[in-house]
């Protein structure tokens, strides 16, 4: 028995992401279930397993209780957990850290609107609205309160803590849309943009699912402001390793990455590791020589 997890499409659900970072950082088994925003059911009508669920991110955990608000999925794990440390163990350091995870989930009304999450693209909005500078500044003062109590570290309470899970879409906002922050914001959103796990996602997002137009936005495009990706390509060739990095199973979609080919199991496993090869530890130590 383990946990199920309901998640929508990876370039877009700014929830989904919090959920799966939730399970992919404190390395904790679960099902995974996707759902498309671009099907012309509803989510809900999607998650059947999940009722009464109406949104993405929904765990259902081991003993059938469906949660579908972030914030209680975290709170629920931590509880369940408690040697994995999703709440920073420091008394005071665990306060800060949730009351910042519930500001989030409760505000910032107006970064949310004008900012919908999409890793796709990044945008340049030379004069951002009133209302979003205003967001973005009560951001900038939240972690800098926060970063004033941490320990050593780069995360908000200086370890990796629910708080920050609660961030990493908005990180991914003020990044991809070119919001003026201070130094240390800057600092903290580079820290998610660069997260191994956030770039796995990222990655997928990429490569899953098809693009949803109401997520374009009027501003001009501009490069991803995260790590820029070694490069990779699609190819035929015999690949150096006749199993799946990720599943053991036959290699059967191959990447070239200077000028040595890769195997894969299927097109995802192959597309996702194109899309950021470093990204994927197991694919790293094939290539290093070190799995
Ligand atoms: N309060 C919820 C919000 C979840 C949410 O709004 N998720 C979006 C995807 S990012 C969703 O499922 N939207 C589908 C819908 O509203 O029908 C949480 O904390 O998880």
């Amino acid at each position: 028995m383990t946990y199920d997890l309901a998640i929508g499409d990876y370039a877009y659900s700014s929830w989904s992401l919090r959920g799966w970072l939730l399970f992919e950082k404190y390395a904790i088994p679960r099902h995974l279930h996707l759902v498309s925003f671009a099907k012309d059911a509803s989510v809900a009508d999607q998650l059947p397993d999940f009722a009464p669920a109406r949104t993405v991110p929904a765990v259902r955990t081991p003993d059938g209780a469906v949660v579908s608000e972030s914030l209680a999925i975290i709170e629920e794990l931590s509880a369940r957990h408690p040697e994995l440390a999703i709440w920073p163990s420091a008394p005071k350091n665990r306060a800060i850290a949730r009351n910042l995870a519930a500001e989030m989930h409760s505000g910032f009304m107006a970064l949310r609107s004008a900012c919908p999450m999409n890793l796709r693209e990044a945008f340049i909005w030379p004069e951002p609205s009133a209302d979003v500078l205003q967001d973005v500044a009560r951001i900038e003062k939240i972690w800098a309160h926060a970063r004033a109590e941490a320990d050593a570290g780069p995360w908000l309470l200086g370890a990796y803590s629910g708080a920050d899970i609660m961030f990493a879409p908005v990180a991914a906002r003020l990044a991809g849309y070119d919001l003026p922050m201070s130094a240390l914001a800057r600092d903290y959103v580079t820290t998610h943009l660069s997260d191994p796990a956030f770039r796995r996602w990222r990655a997928m997002g990429l490569v899953h699912g098809p693009r949803l137009h109401r997520y374009d936005q009027p501003h001009p495009l501009t490069d991803w402001p995260g790590p820029t990706p070694l490069v990779a390509k699609a190819s035929d060739a015999t690949p150096e390793n006749a199993a799946c990095p990720y599943s053991g199973k036959p290699s059967t979609h191959m990447l070239e990455l200077n000028g040595r080919t890769f195997g894969f199991c299927n097109a995802f496993c192959r597309d996702k590791t194109l899309a950021d090869p470093e990204a994927w530890p197991a694919f790293m130590a094939l290539v290093n020589g070190t799995d």
